[in-house]
């Protein structure tokens, strides 16, 4: 069965190149003709890894035609997940399995909703990527991607084909609780870094704030039924501001290169659970104020 690609960006075009030199079926959907045509001139998807770059001269057709869609990765930013599944939406063949790519929550359950008769999974990666140009990607860290479908239901066969194409990829029973623990290390770096104007390694001079946050993260993740997502929440946002000291987060990288960030699928889903869990979270919701005012002052969405 072909894999078909909407979002062809860093993880799209990541996973695309890996499928195809693995010798497995896998098509790009592009948005428009013009973005075909653009990516026909290029001949191909360039990946770049450890300085050795390869072209991939993978199928691609428009997001609007073509055969019936079976297996669809969606791999945009969380807040153009449901624009990009409508775009498809009438190519989706009965049961078609879709794996939304995206960080934070949010956007998973707004495109599941208006796919009743697709199979809608959720993935949490926490591989690197980013695009230098079009079509034209950096492999720029090894990670583990989390797969799982929100409504029970069985393992999908294919998981054999990604370990075939080098995708490290695992099967979780608890796909809800994997995104929301990554949500929370979100939520407690990557605005704070933002606010700060600093490398993630520079938090570790605020441990106050960063304290704070873990400990109303913390709250927020029980009252939504994840306790195992709390655990140790503090100790591992900690490991991964050391670990990740030389890097800016997404977030920061986002808004210094003038990009819409995922807010609303970070912290802005955060608060909006802490609301309809009638929980204070002061110090979140004061983050999340002082970033939406961050953003709204150089003109970036706060949403
Ligand atoms: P990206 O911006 O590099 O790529 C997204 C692509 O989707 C772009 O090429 C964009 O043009 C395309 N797109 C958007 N709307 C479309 C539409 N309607 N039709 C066709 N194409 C459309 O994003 P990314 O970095 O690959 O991130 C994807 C998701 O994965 C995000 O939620 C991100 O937070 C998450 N993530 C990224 C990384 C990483 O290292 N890049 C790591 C972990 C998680
Ligand atoms: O995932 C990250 C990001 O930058 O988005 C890390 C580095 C873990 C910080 O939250």
């Amino acid at each position: 069965m072909t894999w078909s690609i909407l979002g062809a960006g860093s993880l799209g075009c990541l996973w695309a190149a890996r499928l195809s030199r693995a010798g497995l079926p896998v098509r790009l959907l592009l948005r428009d003709r013009q973005r075909l045509n653009a990516y026909r001139a290029l001949g191909g998807v360039t990946l770049i890894e450890d300085g050795r770059e390869s072209l991939y001269p993978i199928p691609a057709e428009t997001a609007a035609q073509g055969a019936p869609i079976q297996r669809l990765l969606l791999a945009c930013k969380a807040y153009d997940a449901e624009s990009a599944a409508a775009s498809v939406a009438a190519r989706l063949a009965p049961g078609t399995e879709l794996i939304l790519l995206q960080n934070g929550l949010g956007s998973q359950q707004a495109v599941s909703a208006h796919l009743p008769r697709a199979r809608c999974l959720y993935a949490s990666s926490t591989e690197g990527a980013f695009r230098e140009s079009d079509f034209r990607v950096v492999f720029a860290g090894h990670g583990q991607t989390w797969l799982g479908d929100e409504h029970g239901g069985p393992t999908p066969a294919w998981l054999t084909e990604l370990e075939q194409a080098g995708i490290p990829a695992q099967w979780s029973e608890n796909i809800l609780e994997r995104l929301w623990r990554k949500l929370a290390l979100n939520c407690a770096i990557n605005p704070l870094t933002v606010l700060h104007q600093c490398r993630n390694g520079e938090l570790a001079g605020h441990p106050d704030e960063v304290a704070a946050l873990c400990d109303e993260l913390g709250q927020l993740l029980h009252a939504c039924n994840y306790p195992a997502a709390a655990q140790e929440l503090q100790g591992d946002v900690e490991r991964v501001i050391a670990a990740t000291a030389a890097n800016f987060s997404s977030m920061y990288q986002d808004v210094a290169q003038g990009r819409r960030s995922e807010i609303a699928y970070l912290l802005g889903h955060a608060c909006r659970e802490g609301d309809r869990l009638h929980l204070a979270l002061p110090r979140l919701r004061a983050v999340h104020e002082r970033l939406r005012a961050y953003l709204v002052a150089r003109g970036l969405p706060d949403t």
